[in-house]
């Protein structure tokens, strides 16, 4: 059995281990990342799309923020869609000055790749069986197996990041975890094209039909979702059944502006929210999505990894650095604090957009004065857009 030693264990090369595995690097902690597929497979998930200033910071803070200040496209703003009309929620003057950074996941994905290549950073790819150990005692280590060899990696600390359904959250005894679920009865079927946005801002809308979001990667590239059922298959979802519906959800100015063209890009994904408490057990962390989910309505799931990473990192520093442990043993409340007001902000914005199967007429009148409400109210609008741009760390 290969056996190596580290400071800290990073468990998963999503974004939540880069950034962590980044900012350690940079302030010269010891790490490694592991994860169970390559750096292809990875890149090949399409996910978030909108950045908080937080995040945009963080990538700053480790060094990878070079091509996203060229290429990321800055917002000063969103539309929200409904009863035929489009309202402007304009967060630079709602938030006195703040804006959001349109920047795919997997961009920002690859640039932390390249960061931790240029910078000598260690990650093993393509490894099974990975499994933390002995973290409730303070020598813990993670064994796996690569190429058919037993491997073992010893440690001061193990981050789990290593996403929803990974090793670090299912690790931990149940009668350790509290867990909180909410599993919305629909799902979000997305499609990437190289076709203009249909226009510069984003546009969330509520309709009869269900939700739609039309969002962009680029001046030229556009990312679209339709909320669809929860049993729908992508296979049954022709591109012209996807336009034409994705049309008839929106106002006709905006439907009869619409471009298309093919789709290179097509995929259903289930909204849920669910949190998994604490974040620390011992000497395992849970970070990003490994502690948490939430439905990509409010476009927070990223960036509560970034704001998780954030605090994780000020811990380690500070006990690597500093000799303090005060930081790190504050980590997972700092850190829930935080994520039960992006689930609040979530759940809140999927409930007011969504279609639900069950609604009443009460409810559909409630979602309808909620709407009305924030388009004319600027005090409403206020609070949307602080959750929107992000809340401060
Ligand atoms: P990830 O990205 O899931 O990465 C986890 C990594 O861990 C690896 N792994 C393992 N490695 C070793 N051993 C094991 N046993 C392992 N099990 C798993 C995996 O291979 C993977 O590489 O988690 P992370 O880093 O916490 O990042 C979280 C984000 O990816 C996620 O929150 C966002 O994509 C959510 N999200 C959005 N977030 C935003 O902030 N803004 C958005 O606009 C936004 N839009 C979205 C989204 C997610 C979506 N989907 C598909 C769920 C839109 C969609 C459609
Ligand atoms: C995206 O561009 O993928 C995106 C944008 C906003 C969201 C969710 C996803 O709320």
């Amino acid at each position: 059995m290969g056996s190596i030693r580290t400071q800290v264990c990073i468990i998963g090369s999503g974004p939540s281990g880069l950034l962590l595995g980044q900012l350690l690097q940079n302030a010269g902690i010891d790490n490694i990342i592991l994860d169970r597929v390559d750096e292809d497979y990875i890149l090949g998930r399409v996910r978030a799309g909108v950045l908080e200033t937080g995040t945009c910071g963080l990538m700053k803070q480790a060094g990878a923020d070079g091509r996203m200040k060229k290429e990321g496209l800055i917002h000063h703003g969103f539309d929200l869609a409904f009863g035929g009309n489009s309202h402007n929620i304009n967060l630079l003057k709602l938030t006195r000055g703040q804006s959001v950074m349109v920047y795919g996941q997997t961009e920002l994905t690859r640039d932390l790749f390249d960061k931790r290549r240029q910078t000598g950073g260690q990650s093993i790819y393509s490894v099974s069986a990975v499994e933390p150990r002995d973290f409730d005692n303070i020598k813990p280590f993670v064994t796996f197996k690569k190429d058919g060899q037993n491997h073992r990696i010893d440690c001061d600390f193990i981050a789990g990041c290593d996403g929803f359904h990974g090793v670090s959250r299912q690790a931990v005894p149940e009668s350790a975890l509290k867990t909180y679920e909410r599993v919305y009865p629909f799902g979000w079927l997305g499609v990437l094209a190289d076709v203009p946005p249909v226009q510069d801002e984003l546009i969330y809308a509520n309709h009869e039909r269900g939700f739609a979001l039309c969002s962009m990667r680029s001046p030229t590239r556009s990312r679209y979702y339709i909320q669809c059922n929860s049993d729908d298959k992508v296979e049954s979802w022709t591109d012209d059944a996807f336009w034409d519906e994705l049309r008839r959800r929106l106002p006709v100015h905006l439907a009869e502006a619409m471009k298309t063209g093919p789709s290179f890009e097509k995929s259903i994904a289930p909204l849920r929210s669910f949190v998994s408490e604490p974040m620390r057990f011992g000497s395992l962390f849970t970070v990003g999505d490994a502690a948490h989910i939430v439905p990509p309505t409010g476009a927070k799931g990223l960036n509560l990894a970034a704001s998780d990473v954030h605090y994780l990192f000020e811990g380690l520093r500070d006990y690597y650095l500093e000799n303090s442990k005060i930081t790190l043993d504050a980590y997972s409340e700092r850190a829930l604090m935080r994520v039960w007001k992006a689930v609040r902000f979530s759940w809140w914005m999927t409930t007011m957009l969504h279609r639900f199967p069950s609604s009443t007429g009460f409810d559909q009148k409630i979602q309808t004065a909620d709407l009305n409400y924030i388009a004319q109210s600027e005090l409403a609008q206020a609070s949307l857009a602080e959750n929107y741009v992000g809340l401060p760390y």
